[in-house]
């Protein structure tokens, strides 16, 4: 099956990790987010990929290259992000006139229900999920294992079904002609629009997902790594010292150096070229970058240190992302609960918004740089090469009243 990934997005919401990246370039586990979906897709029967790049469009072209995983890739540009349908329309150009499927190159799809979708064309990936009405939520004909879908409501107040829109789809071969939406209310081609018109003129299945996640705002990409990192299986390949103790899946690429009294709690990843210790603890579903440095008695839990970031001694790192080449002085120190064991709150594009998470930390763009014994509050953001001063205290959004 032809596939169609979408990867040109702006990645607004995921700020400032996007701010010199592209989303699906983000690092999840040992790979980029959006080479997680290429992955899934080839597994489930992709023939050949198109990728439809945009924002900082070279990181994706230089990572894929023209071969993926055994199949062709060929990338489509869509110079200004005018919406989902636009941008396959873009892809589709590269393809033959026969069925294909579309996927968002920003989730993570499990590899079984990818297949099964692929393999009752046409069909859309469907999940279930309790609070619908902040998603695209599918109208189905009927309830049971494969529903016919009916439609499509962004957003609704009252919705149809808990049966939401997963952005995968195996459109026939008719979508070709179908591709040429109006702009919708928010101002966007949608590819809803062409789905809306694929309910009308065929059978469409809803395929349920078994799992899936949306990566749009930056604890979903926690939770991508929570995900992949505890498929991790325990290898150990780079420079342990003798005193250091790797509890369960640990992985520890040729390159990285692993000083003496470090504990590792697995499933944790340590890239090439990271060095942790000596004396450090580092548990609970952890990715260490390339390059990156977990200092002196420093304790990293649950957290991604994207390539080159440094974590200096005496420091704290709980549930947090950390861009690269951040460097947090000596001391500093990531408040990652409140005391009223409410969820965490943070700000996306200025709204105040629930993680829907007890324990979550602060996210830096590249090049934030910390004075030592910089305390950061829970869900606290950095813009990328923002810096603080010794001793400084950020209880707040810089610029922000929350
Ligand atoms: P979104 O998540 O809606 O958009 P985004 O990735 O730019 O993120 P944000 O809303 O935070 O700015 O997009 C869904 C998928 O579609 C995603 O994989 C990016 C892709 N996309 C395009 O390729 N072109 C487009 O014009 C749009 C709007 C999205």
């Amino acid at each position: 099956m032809q596939t169609i990934v979408l990867a040109a997005g702006q990645g607004t919401r995921m700020r400032p990790l996007t701010d010199r990246r592209p989303k699906p370039m983000l690092p999840v586990a040992g790979d980029p987010l959006v080479a997680h979906t290429a992955e899934a897709a080839v597994a489930a029967g992709a023939s050949e990929l198109v990728i439809v790049v945009g924002y900082e469009a070279d990181e994706v072209r230089d990572y894929f290259g023209e071969e993926f995983a055994g199949v062709p890739v060929t990338f489509a540009e869509q110079p200004n992000q005018r919406g989902t349908a636009d941008a396959v329309r873009a892809g589709a150009s590269h393809l033959d006139s026969g069925p294909f499927a579309v996927l968002n190159g920003d989730a993570l799809y499990d590899r079984g229900s990818l297949a099964t979708l692929y393999d009752s064309a046409p069909a859309v990936g469907s999940y279930r999920v309790d609070n619908p009405s902040t998603y695209g939520v599918l109208h189905t004909d009927r309830s049971g294992d494969r529903p016919r879908v009916t439609g499509v409501t962004e957003k609704p107040a009252d919705p149809p079904s808990n049966l939401i829109n997963t952005g995968a789809y195996v459109f026939p071969a008719q979508a070709h002609d179908w591709l040429d939406v109006g702009e919708s209310e928010r101002g966007e081609l949608e590819l809803t629009d062409v789905l809306e018109r694929a309910c009308v003129e065929a059978h469409v299945t809803a395929v349920p997902f078994d799992r899936w996640l949306d990566v749009g705002r930056p604890w979903e990409l926690l939770e991508a790594n929570e995900w992949k990192l505890d498929e991790l299986d325990r290898r150990v390949n780079g420079d342990v010292h003798e005193d250091a103790d790797l509890r369960g899946a640990v992985v520890v690429e040729n390159g990285a150096e692993i000083d003496s009294g470090v504990v590792i709690e697995g499933p944790t990843l340590i890239r090439s070229g990271a060095s942790v210790g000596p004396n450090a603890y580092v548990r609970g579903r952890t990715l260490v970058g390339r390059d990156a440095k977990v200092g002196h008695s420093v304790e990293v839990k649950n957290s991604v240190l994207m390539g080159g970031a440094t974590v200096g001694h005496l420091s704290y790192v709980g549930d947090s992302l950390l861009g690269r080449d951040v460097n947090f002085g000596a001391g500093t120190t990531v408040a990652n609960l409140r005391h009223d064991d409410e969820d965490i709150r943070t700000l996306i594009k200025g709204e105040v918004v629930s993680t829907g998470r007890r324990k979550f930390g602060v996210v830096c763009g590249d090049g934030v740089k910390t004075g030592i014994q910089t305390s950061l509050n829970a869900g606290v953001k950095l813009s990328s090469g923002a810096r603080t001063g010794p001793g400084e205290r950020v209880l707040r959004e810089p610029g922000s009243d929350h």
